[in-house]
C-alpha cells in the first residue's frame, strides 16, 4: 500500500482480510503509512521471516499480526523482533476466536504480543495503539489522533434516544 509503511499489517490468510480492514481505515484516516500482507506462521514460515527481517529497514516501526485457529503468527512475529506486535485474535473456528485469543495473549514471559480483541474492535484497537505508539515521537499524528478522539466523542454526545 505504501512504500515507506510506518505499519505492516499480517494476516494468516486472506480469509481474515475482512476483519483487519477496521484497522485500515483507521490507519489511512490517521495518515499512517501501512503495508499489508498474507503470510502464515505454518504455511509461509520463511516468508514470514524474511519478511518480519526486512519490514524495518522500509521503515516499519509497528507490526499487527491477525490470525485465527491456533494462533502463533503474532508469537512468532515477536520472537523474530524487537519492534512492538499487536495481536488480533480473528474467528476462524468452531471456537469462535477463544482459541486465537488464548493463542495469543498466553505468551510466556520473555517475548511478548500486545493482544487486543478478537475481531474487528480489537483491529480497529490495534490500529489506535500503533498510532499511539507512533505519536509518541509524532506530534503531528498525536494532534490527528487527538482529534479523532474528540470526533468520537462528539458522536456519542449527538446520540438521541426516543421519546
Ligand atoms: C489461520 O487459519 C488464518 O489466520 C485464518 O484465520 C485461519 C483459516 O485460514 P484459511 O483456512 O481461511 O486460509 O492461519
Amino acid at each position: 500500500m505504501s512504500e515507506h509503511s510506518l505499519v505492516a499489517i499480517v494476516m494468516g490468510s486472506k480469509s481474515d482480510y475482512e476483519v483487519l480492514l477496521p484497522a485500515i481505515e483507521i490507519l489511512r484516516a490517521l495518515e499512517i503509512p501501512c503495508e499489508a500482507r498474507v503470510l502464515s506462521a505454518h504455511r509461509t514460515p520463511d516468508q514470514l521471516f524474511e519478511y518480519v527481517a526486512t519490514a524495518p529497514k522500509r521503515g516499519v516501526q509497528v507490526f499487527i499480526a491477525a490470525a485465527g485457529g491456533a494462533a502463533h503468527l503474532a508469537g512468532v512475529m515477536a520472537a523474530k523482533t524487537l519492534l512492538p506486535v499487536l495481536g488480533v485474535p480473528v474467528v476462524a473456528t468452531p471456537l469462535n476466536g477463544l482459541d486465537s485469543l488464548l493463542s495469543m495473549v498466553q505468551m510466556p514471559r520473555g517475548i511478548p504480543v500486545a493482544t487486543l480483541a478478537i475481531g474487528k474492535p480489537g483491529a480497529a484497537n490495534a490500529a489506535l495503539f500503533a498510532a499511539a505508539i507512533l505519536a509518541l515521537n509524532d506530534p503531528a499524528l498525536h494532534e490527528r489522533l487527538a482529534a479523532w478522539r474528540a470526533a468520537r466523542a462528539q458522536e456519542v454526545l449527538a446520540q438521541t434516544l426516543p421519546d
